[in-house]
């Protein structure tokens, strides 16, 4: 189709401006009123690509919310909003200078920043210099506290950022979520219920976070029993490059590396034992079990982002992205468990498809690459800069006017 690139150009800029709340960025207004931590580094990549100095603000701000343990956030609650729902009041994390949930979410700052300084050195040298230390304790953190044989886990599917993905159908099912008690969701006031997870994942959602809060988001009291630990291929994956970003920003600064040389060939160990030999492809694996998920998913195609070679994973590729139009859907279509509409268990999503299309160029695959950027441009360009999108018809689903959709356009699918 033709599309009006200027036209496109100027939609996604009003975007990134009017979710802009000084500082700091929501991924729309009313469904998510707050800082989301890889929104955010997302949407400095978009601010990048017209205003570099409001693209480390973005980073910047995201970094004011550290915890002492080195852990960000996955939101920063800047200011009270009754419409998002769980708030500060829930999560009872007040480990940080800035009122925030006690969980992390994937790390993507590192190779946001390592893209801005390469885009100007001069400039952006002081700003790579004054969240270097601050990035390399948060990766410390994962380091510390999440490995599971070299894989990252997460503690929570919120901190996937993939909420209510097939891959933790196991896991959140061996949780009872009882005394989880009353609680109202905001969410569905928003946008259609059956675009979201179900109440039965937020009740384990939220009894999830009520147990963090009654162990005082301590990492050592919550590891002594676990009851969701799930590692995880876009954390893992997402780590595996933030260390490589990482590294050559240390090195761009001349810092000493070796830390996260040694990091690298952890999470490099790591990322094979996410590889199920049953279904060809990488996947999430239970670390309290030993079990896969035997789920197919556009995070098992960020392999080649974490600069793996990975060949296997080309024939799944395309034979996943064969089975919709407008893909990478986030569940294999094969699958029983595939759901067109219903948020992670099938919709396609920019951010997703940006770090595919950016790994598969890297390894050579140009022309998969290329494939990928035509149909996210596509996307936005007939149905806008949705939330997320079906995989089947392209329709646009979950919020509007969305930040990252938008950074995507800006940075990689225009
Ligand atoms: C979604 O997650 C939040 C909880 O963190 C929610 O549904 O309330 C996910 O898509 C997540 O990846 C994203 O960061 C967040 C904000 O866009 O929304």
């Amino acid at each position: 189709m033709t599309m009006d690139i200027g036209k496109l150009d100027d939609e996604a800029r009003n975007i990134l401006r009017g979710n802009d709340r000084g500082g700091y960025t929501l991924p729309t207004a009313g469904l998510y009123p707050y800082q989301w931590n890889w929104d955010s580094a997302f949407a400095a990549r978009g601010f990048a690509a017209f205003d570099a100095p409001r693209a480390w603000v973005e980073l910047e701000t995201l970094f004011s919310g550290q915890w002492p343990n080195g852990m960000v956030p996955h939101i920063l609650f800047h200011k009270p909003d009754p419409g998002y729902f769980p708030g500060p009041d829930v999560w009872g994390a007040d480990l940080g200078p800035i009122a925030s949930s006690g969980i992390s979410q994937p790390p993507v700052a590192a190779s946001a920043a390592r893209a801005m300084l390469e885009a100007d050195p001069a400039a952006g040298r002081d700003r790579a210099a004054g969240l270097f230390p601050k990035l390399l304790a948060w990766h410390r953190w994962f380091m510390d506290w999440r490995l599971d044989r070299g894989a990252v886990c997460i503690t929570h599917p919120w901190e996937a950022g993939r909420d209510n993905a097939p891959d933790w159908d196991g896991a959140m099912a061996a949780i009872d979520p009882v005394g989880v008690g009353e609680y109202t969701r905001r969410d569905t006031s928003h946008v259609n219920p059956e675009m979201r997870p179900t109440k039965d994942d937020y009740d384990r959602y939220i009894w999830l976070v009520q147990r963090g809060r009654r162990l005082g988001w301590d990492e050592a009291r919550m590891l002594e029993y676990t009851p969701f630990r799930v590692a995880d291929p876009t954390m893992t994956f997402i780590l595996l490059r933030a260390q490589r970003d990482l590294r050559a920003i240390g090195q761009a600064l001349g810092e000493d590396t070796a830390e996260i040389d040694g990091w690298i060939a952890t999470l490099e160990a790591g990322a094979e034992t996410l590889s199920n030999a049953r279904l060809g492809a990488f996947d999430a694996r239970d670390a309290r079990t030993g079990e896969f998920a035997d789920c197919v998913s556009s995070a098992s195609f960020l392999c080649w982002y974490a600069g793996l070679e990975a060949p296997e994973m080309l024939a799944v590729y395309d034979r996943v992205t064969a089975a919709c139009r407008y893909p990478v859907p986030s569940h294999d279509p094969d699958s029983a468990k595939f759901n067109p509409r219903r948020y992670w268990r099938g919709p396609t999503w920019g951010i997703l498809n940006m770090m595919i299309g950016q790994g598969l160029a890297e390894q050579g695959h140009e022309a998969r690459a290329e494939a990928l950027r035509r149909v996210t441009a596509d996307l936005i360009a007939e149905h806008g800069f949705a939330e997320y999108f079906d995989p089947v018809t392209g329709a646009p689903a979950g919020g509007k006017a969305f930040t990252w959709t938008a950074a995507v356009w800006l940075t990689w699918a225009r």
